[in-house]
């Protein structure tokens, strides 16, 4: 042997690629053992497998790969020694010349040992000695000496090509998480897209997806060409393979179906497919802290080797982890849309009954849409005096009432807005409140009542942009829509639907109402505003938003110190921020209004209020929270709380209004009016409480919630009360 020839050989592997250097080494070989052809049998990095790239001149694609513990040359990577033909009997002779495409005539093996670890990595193959001879010592000395140089360069540019294949399946593994993150609206094709992706990265000629639904595995989507339209096939969780795989959550790599106990040759016969080996793993939720197994994929038969490797359940459970992502979240976002839709449909199916209920459109309201908007003094001739209280107008009448004041503050001129459309409009705005004792629709038409009447009252207000006051109109009648006669902290401390949409944020309830009044405005027939131009539109919806968020107490006390600011140091109507505040402040002063009615109507007020209260801290009772005093109705003393509530919220306000707008110092003076009223009674209730109460005393109300008596009637010139009596008693 020629020890230049070996030098020669290691000089020229310089290629940097695995198998155009085995090549060379091979070439080597067959040229020195005078061979008609040699292999290299690489031993896996999982020791499991021995494989084949090159066979004599010939590059296989893919590699030819042998299972260690059956293949008839395992013994030589024990013993290490050198074995030839004879060594490995006929059914070796004949698995090696079927697998490696060849007549195996005579043959030596020889094994490669790396000398620094001194395992065996491969076996050297020489086949057919050229001219019907056997092989000798010095050509096995040929191949030994020939690896003693070649091994080390060899393996490392093996492992080099193992790294870089890892490098690969890890980017095409992202590159497949992206994929599945594409398809997360649509899980029928999530779950195909899952197989196709799981069968092409362990080359499987088939893929199965279950998904655990309770204590069943479902499966409703199937591979490309098995099983085209085929209906959900189902089984029990324990069953079969996959059933095993679900309960241990343990991957199941075998390597021959047929032996196996759990495999179940059923489906096969039926379909003509025959399985050779079986990869199984649980795709897990780990969504939360405790991981949960929500499927299970089975790929059958891998294409061009044995079976699938140590390997391919690595790639396996990298894989499963996106995939069990992806499925989690194409679940949730199902749900979400599905949840969207109910809530979608349960609002339009509450918009249809609105139009449609009796007493809301029907034909004695025909003369609502057929005639001429009435001038607004038709209605009284003291409509447009601050002293006047809406609520003595009769509830047929309240919606001609908003055509005309909206009318009266040229509106309806303006802005072009159908009447028919605005009557709609008003309409479902009416259905939309509820009938609890104060925040029904009456407390609304009276709250857009006195907005009118500051439009009216007020000279400077019409420094006010027209869209201002359209938006503040409308807020007004919108701002208490849907009402359950409940504040936000019952909302919240009752765990209500409401309390979960918009208690982040804050202002439950006046999220509510506005979001209440988009619906309606999104309501066929109902949008006044559908004339509006693009930006208009736009800010009078932003107006809308801000003015009914301003209803919120906790707003009002956060803006109050801005407020007595612009009291006092006037107020600038080209200032945005000025206007805004302004246009809470009008809004604030419209909600409390009934305070700036003569006596007896802010005595009906309270104990509708107090009736609404009253109920609400029944209710806390009810589900173990302490009401406040205010709604309780066993410790609130009304005068007491009426005078707190005037001073430190009511009053203020209107002071305010007057300090900006001296024509509102008549509203201040009819609330001191009022404020006066509540002393003298606090005072007379106090020596009446001392001397043992009369059942006719307003105490009456607290202890007996259906009662609604309140205060012995004065005689009455208002009319409004008789019709507010009307509806209480
Ligand atoms: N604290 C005291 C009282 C009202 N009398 C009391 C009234 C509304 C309101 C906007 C929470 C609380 N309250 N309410 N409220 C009233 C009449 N009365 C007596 C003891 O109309 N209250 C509406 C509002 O904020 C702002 F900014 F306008 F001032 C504050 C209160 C109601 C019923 C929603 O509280
Ligand atoms: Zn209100």
């Amino acid at each position: 042997m020629n020890q230049s020839d070996v030098l020669e050989l290691c000089g020229d592997l310089h290629d940097g690629d695995a198998a155009s250097m085995q090549l060379k080494v091979i070439k080597y070989l067959e040229k020195h053992t005078k061979s008609e052809c040699c292999a290299l049998l690489v031993v896996s990095e999982d020791t499991t497998e021995l494989f084949c790239q090159v066979i004599g001149n010939k590059l296989l694609e893919p590699e030819v790969r042998f299972a260690i513990p059956t293949c008839c040359l395992s013994a030589i990577l024990i013993s290490k020694k050198t074995m030839k033909l004879a060594d490995i009997g006929e059914a070796g002779r004949l698995e090696l010349s079927q697998r490696l495409g060849l007549e195996v005539k005579c043959a030596v093996f020889v094994p490669v040992v790396n000398l620094a670890t001194g395992s065996a990595v491969g076996i050297a193959c020489a086949f057919n000695k050229k001219n019907n001879q056997s092989y000798t010592p010095f050509d096995e000395d040929v191949i030994t000496q020939c690896f003693r140089y070649t091994i080390p360069v060899l393996t490392s540019t093996l492992a080099l090509q193992m790294e870089r294949k890892l490098k690969q399946e890890t980017q095409s593994l992202l590159q497949i998480a992206k994929n599945l993150f594409t398809h997360l609206d649509d899980d029928t094709l999530l779950l195909r897209e899952i197989m196709q992706e799981a069968r092409n990265l362990t080359q499987a000629e088939r893929c199965s997806l279950f998904l655990v639904e309770k204590d069943m595995l479902v499966a409703k989507v199937f591979d490309g060409n098995v099983k085209e339209d085929c209906a959900e096939v189902r089984f029990p969780i324990n069953q079969g393979i996959a059933g095993h795989v679900a309960t241990t959550g343990k991957t199941l790599n075998i390597k021959d179906a047929y032996s196996h106990p759990l495999f179940y040759a059923g489906v096969d016969k039926e379909t003509g497919f025959k399985t050779k080996n079986i990869l199984c793993f649980p795709i897990m939720d780990n969504s939360t802290s405790s991981s949960k197994i929500i499927g299970i994929a089975e790929l059958c038969n891998k294409i061009d080797g044995l079976y699938f490797t140590k390997h391919d359940e690595e790639v396996a459970s990298a894989f499963s982890v996106y995939c069990g992502i992806s499925i989690v979240q194409s679940l949730l976002y199902t749900r979400m849309k599905d949840a969207q839709y109910r809530s979608k449909l349960s609002n339009e199916l509450m918009m249809y009954h609105m139009k449609r209920s009796e007493g809301v459109v029907t034909d004695e309201d025909g003369l609502l849409y057929s005639e001429e908007v009435k001038p607004i003094l038709f209605y009284d001739p003291l409509i447009t005096n601050f002293t006047y209280s809406p609520r003595g107008i009769p509830d047929q009448e309240t919606i001609l009432v908003c055509l005309s004041m909206f009318d009266d503050m040229g509106l309806l001129n303006s802005y072009r807005i159908d009447k028919r459309t605005l009557t709609n409009f008003f309409l479902m705005v009416k259905k939309g409140y509820r009938d609890p004792p104060y925040h029904n629709w009456y407390h609304a038409f009276t709250v857009g009542h006195f907005c009118y009447l500051l439009y009216k009252n007020i000279n400077s207000l019409n420094s006010l942009r027209e869209i201002e006051i359209l938006a503040l109109f409308v807020a007004c009648l919108c701002h208490d829509l849907d009402h359950r006669g409940t504040n936000n902290s019952f909302q919240v401390h009752s765990d209500s639907v409401l309390a979960a949409l918009y208690s982040s944020e804050g202002s439950v309830m006046e999220r509510h109402h506005f979001a209440q009044a988009m619906c309606i405005l999104n309501t066929e027939g109902c949008n006044i505003f559908e004339t509006l131009s693009r930006q208009d539109y736009q800010e009078v919806l932003d107006l809308m938003q801000d003015i009914i968020l301003a209803t919120d107490l906790a707003h009002h006390l956060r803006i109050i110190k801005d407020l007595k600011k612009i009291a006092k140091e006037g107020y600038k109507k080209e200032d945005a921020r000025c206007r805004k505040l302004l246009l809470c402040l009008l809004m604030t002063s419209c909600d409390l209004s009934d305070q700036t009615k003569g006596w007896k109507t802010t005595k009906k007020i309270a104990e509708l209020i107090y009736r609404e209260f009253f109920t609400q801290g029944d209710l806390e009772k009810a589900i173990g929270i302490p009401p406040l005093e205010m709604y309780d109705r066993e410790k609130a003393f009304i005068p007491e709380l009426q005078l707190n509530f005037l001073d430190h919220i009511a009053r203020p306000v209107y002071q305010i209004l007057a300090d900006i707008f001296p024509e509102a110092q008549v509203l201040l003076n009819t609330v001191d009016g009022n404020r006066n009223m509540w002393i003298r009674l606090r005072d007379e209730s106090k020596q009446r409480r001392l001397s043992s109460t009369n059942s006719l005393d307003f105490f009456d109300m607290q202890f007996h919630s259906e009662t609604p008596a309140l205060i012995p009637e004065e005689n009455n010139t208002d009319s409004s009360i008789k019709e507010e009596q009307g509806k209480s008693n």
